[in-house]
């Protein structure tokens, strides 16, 4: 038998034979299982980023895995040349789920949103009436939707940006957590859409003022422009509720509303598939939904039957393990714990967040290594976490974690943070 690799060997294969798009953590997993990863050399750690949000249901949880197994012996791929068995169960199901009247199936979470974009410009045209190819879209800044070229010419970070020129026309750009930008920007006819994130998550965990959201999707409405949600990240439970825009989604009865926010298109991926593949989604009423008629838009894979069962199954375990009620109740844990150590540390400025998508900033510039080298610390201590911007860590572990975990897991950060030297 050949022998094992180590994890230095792996990460020199990476090196070597990968394209050098990503900077990783140097620790190199062989095996997860709920709040838990482990490395090659068996060593284990608390997960506190889940894949950016997509295992919220935990590694490898039974259900989804045998969902997956299940339909994996019988029907895998169809296209949508063919219907199959499993599509139309999965649409009423999360159809209803979210409470639209229709859903489109896709994969990657960027594809959702370019169907959204496709979706809101083709409704401008046919139901709104602006003049063909003048639709305008509007984005916050800050903004993360994904990677590629149409959803990239709307950011405002450089490092996604440079380089990739020329990009795509027809964006607006304002201030995120901004009304008064919104007012001013939808004064113009030519606006189709807003679309926002309702945490920024690439940004720092950044939440807006209470009142934003439903404020921003009012707006909208009186200026016949769509309200339209990027809950790729904070969506299926993150938030301590079933969505952060959580309208009237029928999220259980101890989850605490937000003011009614029912975007007029909604966005999800990551956690609908209980990270296990590709699966994302985009929701809408039939007033919008039906704009995009056959042959207008697809994939080869969006819809398909493993897809189906297991982003049916992931949304089923959301429920039946309560994981919105734990989210939120463990992130207001979480959070007091993380106060207790802003107020005892002069390394770490605050702790902001809902649920169990939560940040510190650290004091120190963003250009600096300090997040980087507390996250190694951290690393060493048994929990994994990533830096953003040099000064701000997330912390996002699965939600099917234990209020006993989450004081042992503040414990290693509380720890780590005092003990470190920069
Ligand atoms: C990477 C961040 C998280 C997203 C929102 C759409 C997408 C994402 C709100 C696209 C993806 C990712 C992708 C991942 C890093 C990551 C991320 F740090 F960049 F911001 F989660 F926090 N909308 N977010 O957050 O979804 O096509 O990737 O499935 O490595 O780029 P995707």
């Amino acid at each position: 038998m050949e022998k094992l690799m180590t994890s230095n060997e792996l990460m020199e294969l990476e090196d070597q034979y990968g394209a050098h798009n990503y900077h990783p953590l140097p620790v190199v997993l062989s095996k997860g299982e709920g709040v838990y990863v482990w490395d090659v050399e068996g060593k284990r750690y608390f997960d506190f980023l889940s894949a950016y949000s997509a295992v919220n249901q935990g590694h490898c949880h039974p259900r989804i895995v045998q969902a997956l197994n299940d339909q994996a012996q019988v029907l895998t791929l169809t296209s949508r040349a063919f219907y199959n068995d499993q599509l139309g169960p999965y649409e009423k199901y999360v159809a209803e789920y979210f409470n639209y009247d229709k859903v489109l199936p896709i994969n990657s979470g960027v594809e959702a949103v370019e169907t959204a974009l496709k979706l809101c410009r083709k409704w401008a045209y046919e139901k709104k009436g602006i003049d063909r190819n003048k639709a305008k879209i509007i984005f916050a800044t800050g903004n993360f939707h994904g990677r590629t070229l149409a959803v990239i010419s709307a950011s405002t970070d450089p490092s996604s940006t440079t380089g990739f020129g020329p990009y795509m026309p027809g964006y607006e750009v304002i201030p995120y957590n901004d009304l008064e930008a919104l007012k001013t920007a939808l004064n113009d006819e030519h606006v189709a859409g807003f679309i926002v994130e309702p945490i920024q998550g690439e940004a720092g965990v950044f939440v807006p003022d209470e009142g934003y959201l439903k404020k921003a999707s009012d707006l909208c409405k009186e200026h016949n422009v769509l309200f339209i949600a990027d809950e790729v990240q904070t969506g299926i439970a993150r938030t301590g509720r079933l969505l952060a825009t959580c309208g009237n989604c029928s999220c259980s009865k101890s989850c605490e509303h937000q003011p009614e926010i029912k975007p007029d298109i909604l966005i999800l991926g990551k956690a609908i598939s209980g990270g296990v593949f590709p699966v994302s989604a985009v929701l809408a009423n039939d007033d919008i939904m039906l704009c995009i008629k056959p042959g207008e838009h697809g994939s080869t894979f969006g819809g398909n039957p493993l897809a189906c069962a297991v982003a049916m199954t992931a949304l089923e375990v959301i429920k039946d393990e309560e994981l919105a009620e734990n989210a939120m109740k463990l992130g207001k844990v979480f959070r007091e714990r993380m106060q207790n150590l802003v107020d005892k540390s002069d390394l770490v400025n605050l702790v902001r967040g809902k649920g169990l998508l939560n940040a510190i900033v650290i004091n120190d510039t963003e250009d600096s290594s300090t997040a980087w080298d507390i996250c190694m610390a951290l690393r060493d201590n048994g929990l994994l976490a990533k830096p953003t911007h040099g000064n701000i860590i997330r912390f996002a572990p699965p939600l099917v974690m234990t209020e006993e975990e989450i004081h042992q897991c503040c414990d290693i950060i509380e720890k780590t943070i005092l003990n470190f030297q920069k």
